[in-house]
C-alpha cells in the first residue's frame, strides 16, 4: 500500500479533515467490498453494451470528432438520447466493435448514474458521498459522473488540470471528486498521479493541446506523488488539486468511476464570472472554457 493510502476507516475524523486541507487529498483502501466492486463491474459493462445496442438499432448517435482535433479529442462518441455518452480513443470504429469488445476500449462513458440502480446507489454511499461531505465541511450535491477506462497498451495519458479548470462553480473549495478504483490501479496501468498541497496554490492557467491541461511551465511533474490503489479504494480530493494519470503501457486494463460534488451552497455562474475567480495572480483567466489552443 503507498504510504499515503491508509484502510478505510469507520468515519471521517479531525485528523483526516486537517489532511486534506493540508495535502489536497486523502485515500482509503477497501471503501467498497468485493460485492460491491462486482456490481459496479457488471453495471458499468450493461451499460456500455446496452449503448452500443442502442447504436445498432439507430437509437444513439455516432458522433465523429471535429476535423483537427487531436489525441483526446479524436475519437468518435456514441452518445444516447438520455445523454448518457460512450468515448472511444482515436482511430476505433464502434460500429466495428461487438459489445464486448467496446466494453474493453472504451476511453470515457459520462452521465451514466441514472443508467442503472447499482449507480443510483454508489452516488449516494455513505463513504462516498458521505466522506466527501464530511471532509469538505458540507453537504455535497452530484454534479457529473464519468468512468475511465485505460485499455491495455492503449489507454491514453490524462495530462495535468484541475478539476475546476472544467466548471464553473463557486467558491472553489466547495467542489470535489471522488475517484473510485475499480481495478487494481498501477503506476504501469495509469493510477491517478498527484501533486500533493499543490490546491493551496489557487488557480493554474489551463490551455487547449492533447486535452485542457496546466501550462506546463507552471508545474514541476518530478514532485508527483503516485497513488496505487486496489479495487474498492477511493481517492477524495479537491477540485484545485492539479492531478494527471499516465497511459496504460500493461496488458491490464484500469477502469475508475469518477464522481464530482460541489455543496449545497455552491452556486453556478456565467464562463465569465468564473473566469473572474478561476484566475492567476495577475487576474488573467486560467479555466477550460477561456482557455485558447496551446495559449
Ligand atoms: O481516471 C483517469 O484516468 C483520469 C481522470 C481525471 O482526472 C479526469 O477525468 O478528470
Amino acid at each position: 500500500m503507498s504510504p499515503t493510502v491508509e484502510s478505510c476507516p469507520d468515519q471521517i475524523t479531525d485528523l483526516h479533515r486537517s489532511r486534506f486541507a493540508e495535502l489536497g487529498y486523502v485515500a482509503f483502501e477497501n471503501v467498497l467490498s468485493g460485492d460491491e466492486i462486482g456490481a459496479a463491474r457488471t453495471a458499468l459493462s450493461e451499460v456500455t453494451h446496452s449503448l452500443i445496442k442502442q447504436l445498432e438499432e439507430g437509437k444513439a448517435q455516432l458522433r465523429q470528432a471535429p476535423a483537427g482535433a487531436t489525441r483526446n479529442y479524436a475519437g468518435p462518441r456514441v452518445v444516447a438520447e438520455q445523454g448518457c455518452a460512450i468515448h472511444f480513443e482515436s482511430g476505433i470504429d464502434p460500429h466495428a466493435l461487438s459489445p464486448q469488445e467496446a466494453e474493453i476500449r472504451f476511453r470515457k462513458l459520462h452521465d451514466y448514474d441514472q443508467s442503472h440502480p447499482v449507480f443510483q446507489g454508489l452516488v449516494q454511499h455513505d463513504r462516498i458521498l458521505g466522506f466527501l461531505g464530511q471532509l469538505i465541511g458540507q453537504e455535497m450535491i452530484l454534479k457529473a459522473t464519468m468512468a475511465l477506462s485505460k485499455p491495455p497498451f492503449i489507454g491514453s495519458e490524462k495530462p495535468w488540470h484541475q478539476d475546476n479548470a472544467y466548471f464553473n462553480w463557486l467558491p472553489l473549495e466547495l467542489v470535489g471528486t471522488c475517484w473510485i478504483a475499480l481495478d487494481d490501479a498501477t503506476i504501469d496501468n495509469g493510477c491517478m498521479h498527484l501533486l500533493e498541497g499543490q490546491h493551496l496554490r489557487g488557480p493554474l492557467r489551463h490551455h487547449h493541446t492533447i486535452d485542457c491541461e496546466i501550462v506546463s511551465d507552471r508545474i514541476d511533474a518530478k514532485q508527483a506523488v503516485p497513488v496505487e490503489l486496489k479495487a474498492g479504494g477511493v481517492l477524495y480530493f479537491s477540485a484545485l488539486l492539479p492531478h494527471q494519470t499516465p497511459p496504460n503501457t500493461s496488458p491490464d486494463r484500469r477502469r475508475a468511476l469518477q464522481f464530482q460534488y460541489r455543496g449545497v451552497e455552491a452556486r453556478q455562474v456565467t464562463k465569465e464570472e468564473f473566469g473572474t475567480v478561476f484566475a492567476e495572480q495577475d487576474g488573467s483567466p486560467a479555466s477550460c472554457a477561456l482557455a485558447h489552443e496551446n495559449g
